[in-house]
């Protein structure tokens, strides 16, 4: 199936790789916005296809957030992670507020402040 213009396709799903940053909660209204929600990675061959798309060193914001208990990891359809592909050393939940997960270029997840203005990819269905 097809994608929209500027959204790339992968496994029946598309993706858009914003341009803009904002915070967390922002990026998570703009996914929505359009249909879609901030990227859920489920398993190491969508993280590589991601990252093979990545030409920037700055890191984007994906759909995963423990604010609601703290190291409790859940992406945002709800489900807890199964997957996962965090730095060494993550999450460190350092300075003790850091609840949204980011993606960086090496294929490494950080915990990092939602509040952070990032980049952030958007997913939905084909
Ligand atoms: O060394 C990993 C560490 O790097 C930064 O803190 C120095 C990150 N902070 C922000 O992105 C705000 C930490 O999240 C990360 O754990
Ligand atoms: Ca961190």
């Amino acid at each position: 199936t097809k994608c929209p213009p500027n959204w790339a396709s992968f496994e029946k799903n598309c993706y858009f790789f914003s341009t803009l940053s904002a915070p967390w909660t922002a990026a998570k209204q703009s996914c929505e916005n359009e249909g879609a929600h901030l990227v859920i990675i489920n398993n190491r061959p969508e993280l590589k296809f991601l990252v093979n798309l990545i030409m920037t060193d700055r890191v984007f914001w994906m759909g995963l957030s423990d604010a609601g208990q703290e190291g409790q990891w859940i992406w945002v359809d709800g489900t807890p992670l199964t997957f996962s592909s965090w730095g060494k050393g993550e999450p460190n939940n350092a300075g003790h507020g850091e609840d949204c997960a980011t993606l960086h270029s090496n294929g490494n997840w950080n915990d990092a402040f939602c509040s952070g203005n990032e980049l952030w990819i958007c997913e939905q269905k084909c």
